[in-house]
């Protein structure tokens, strides 16, 4: 285990990731007295690790290359890594897949500031929806974390809200997000432009372009979706 202080764990952690194109997505406390089951295992801290655009592709790519049979690659990837990093922190990894749903958008709102576009996804001021969350740390102890001021929200002035309007099967509307729908346009011949290059609702965010995923991991993410 390294230095057990609680200040500048994060920036640790943050530097234990970085061979491996994570990134430290910020923390928090959890309330005392907060009756969640995490607070009940005696749970005080967690640290949310993800990507930006893609950051982490050529260490997933190479590590698939010598584990070409596993069935959930990105998964399992991100279970090999962060185990090992949550042990040399004494921590626990817990992971987006695990059951029952563990609440990591609501851990990011309030780790980060960020908050939901449109979309259902998170929207990060630089990174636009080109993010995702590969795990987080629990720690039984109270880490110290930077203060996180308010962070500009930019679907308050897009102007015409572009990523609503782009779906050609109109699979975003009042009512939500119409999965059915989507996943039945990508297994026709007209979805195939969204199999392929990316959901064109996403794409069609002004927000954070030059980190779009770059075309294989698109298509992986696409693939790995499609198939449910
Ligand atoms: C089940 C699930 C789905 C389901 C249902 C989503 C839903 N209606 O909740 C489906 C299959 C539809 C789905 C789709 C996608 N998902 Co999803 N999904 C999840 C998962 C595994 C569990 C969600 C959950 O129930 N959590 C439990 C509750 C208690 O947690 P919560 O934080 O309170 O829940 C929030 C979400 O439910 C959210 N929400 C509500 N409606 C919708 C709709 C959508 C589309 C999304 C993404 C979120 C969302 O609001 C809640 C409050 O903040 C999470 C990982 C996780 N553990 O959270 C990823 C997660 C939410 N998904 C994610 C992503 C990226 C996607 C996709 C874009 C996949 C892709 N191809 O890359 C697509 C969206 C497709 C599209 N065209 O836009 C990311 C979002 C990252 C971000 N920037 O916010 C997450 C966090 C996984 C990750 N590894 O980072 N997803
Ligand atoms: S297109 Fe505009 S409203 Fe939609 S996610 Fe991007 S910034 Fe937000
Ligand atoms: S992947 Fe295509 S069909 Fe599905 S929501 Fe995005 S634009 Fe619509």
């Amino acid at each position: 285990m390294r230095d057990d202080a609680a200040v500048g764990m994060p920036d640790q952690i943050a530097a234990a990731l970085e061979p491996y194109g994570l990134v430290q997505r910020g923390g928090f406390v959890f309330d005392e007295g907060n009756a969640s089951s995490l607070s009940a295992r005696g749970f005080r801290s967690v640290v949310l690790i993800g990507h930006h655009g893609s950051s982490i592709w050529p260490h997933f790519t190479g590590w698939r290359q010598d584990h070409p049979d596993v069935v959930d690659p990105l998964d399992q990837w991100s279970k090999d890594v962060l185990t090992a990093v949550a042990a040399e922190f004494d921590a626990t990894a817990v992971f987006p897949s695990d059951r029952p749903y563990l609440p990591f958008q609501q851990w990011a709102i309030r780790a980060e500031n960020l908050r939901p576009s449109p979309l259902g996804i998170l929207i990060h001021p630089l990174y636009g929806l080109w993010h995702a969350y590969r795990g987080a740390l629990l720690f039984d102890r109270v880490l110290e974390f930077p203060r996180n001021g308010p962070q500009p929200h930019p679907c308050d002035d897009c102007q015409g809200k572009p990523c609503l309007s782009r779906c050609p099967v109109h699979a975003f509307s009042d009512g939500g997000y119409d999965v059915v729908r989507c996943r039945g346009h990508l297994a026709s011949d007209e979805g195939q432009a969204c199999l392929h290059g990316g959901c064109l609702a996403r794409l069609a965010c002004p927000v954070g372009r030059e980190h779009n995923y770059n075309a294989p991991q698109m298509r992986f993410h696409m693939d790995a979706f499609a198939k449910g």
